[in-house]
């Protein structure tokens, strides 16, 4: 049995990426056992404020949040953590040599219904060693970070990562505390005949988006010569995981639906770690045009489409893009 402290050992020789891996899931932990814990714990319903996003907290919002900031603060190699529910970057230890983002709880607007949410995160490297962090520091592409990866909260807490080339998954053992290895080589399908999209927000969307999900819904009478299936978690950690387990696309586009954001994910703690997980198990993720990866933060907290999943699905949905012409 290989355990995520033994797989660390054999895979990584950055102990302080290991270190500050191990104390993000095992607060990861703590939060699967509020979570089954749920009414009867006093978690669940409203904190009564918002955001930086403008968006109502949960009590578990809070409580996650809370969680994995008093634990990274005692990490020594922890230079500081930027939080989807924090406005700004919280500086941790000078001395650091990482920085860790976190979406504590995604897909909060689940927990009251006991349906599946998730904690992602992603780690950079720190660059201003012995100097206090800023936001600034955090500005990093994508294709900086040195691990990234997600804990489900579903019926089992899975924890999906990615430290090297490959993409792994262990299950935690509610019995001994253990991440336990389950999947060492994870790797999407090329092609896929499932998507994710929340289609209420048809109207909002660019053209080629709309013509792309129209095609998918004329299924096998239409362009693509096949029928397709939906699924919405209203979680991007669910719907990523069922990609990561049996291929799909799942898209968050740019719609029009607020002016001032260009989707609803954002960028440093939800689609960059996302997508460099999608990427290693031989994914596709862009925002509809360009990689993910690829893009130059210039906010935090700054918002991306999200266009990821099966590569020759995502090739299709850029294809579309590209080669749009007004009828
Ligand atoms: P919450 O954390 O506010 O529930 O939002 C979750 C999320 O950011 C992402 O995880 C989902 O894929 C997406 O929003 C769901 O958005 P809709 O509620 O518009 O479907």
């Amino acid at each position: 049995m290989t355990t995520l402290t033994s797989y660390l050992d054999q895979h990584s020789t950055n102990t302080e990426l290991n270190d500050v891996i191990t104390t993000v899931t095992n607060v990861g932990k703590t939060i699967s056992q509020l979570l089954r814990k749920g009414a009867l714990a006093d978690i669940l319903g409203e904190a009564g404020n918002q955001n930086v996003q403008g968006e109502e907290q949960k009590k578990l919002d809070v409580l996650a949040n809370d969680l994995l900031l008093d634990a990274l603060a005692e990490n020594t190699h922890c230079a500081g953590v930027a939080s989807e529910e924090l406005d700004n970057a919280t500086p941790a230890n000078a001395d650091g040599s990482l920085l860790v983002l976190f979406d504590p709880l995604d897909g909060s607007s689940n927990i009251d219904i006991n349906m599946a949410v998730g904690t992602i995160f992603s780690i950079l490297p720190y660059q201003r060693q012995g100097q206090t962090s800023e936001n600034s520091d955090f500005l990093q592409a994508g294709n900086q970070q040195l691990a990234a990866g997600y804990l489900l909260y579903g019926t089992s807490t899975i924890l999906a990562l990615t430290i090297t080339e490959n993409v792994v998954m262990f299950s935690l053992d509610p019995d001994t505390g253990d991440y336990v290895l389950i999947e060492d080589n994870v790797q999407i399908d090329a092609d896929t005949s499932e998507y994710a999209i929340n289609s209420s927000n048809y109207r909002y969307w660019r053209a080629p988006m709309q013509q792309y999900i129209d095609e998918l819904i004329a299924g096998e009478a239409g362009v693509r010569g096949r029928d397709f299936n939906t699924r919405w978690v209203a979680a991007m950690v669910g719907d990523v995981h069922r990609i990561l387990c049996r291929g799909g696309l799942f898209t968050y586009p740019f719609d029009t639906k607020y002016a001032h954001k260009a989707g609803k994910l954002r960028l440093m703690y939800e689609a960059n770690p996302m997508s460099l997980l999608i990427e290693r198990a031989g994914g596709g993720a862009t925002d509809a045009v360009n990689r993910i990866l690829d893009i130059e933060p210039t906010d935090i907290h700054q918002r991306v489409p999200v266009v990821l999943g099966s590569k020759n699905e995502v090739d299709y949905v850029k294809n579309l893009h590209v080669n749009y012409s007004e009828k």
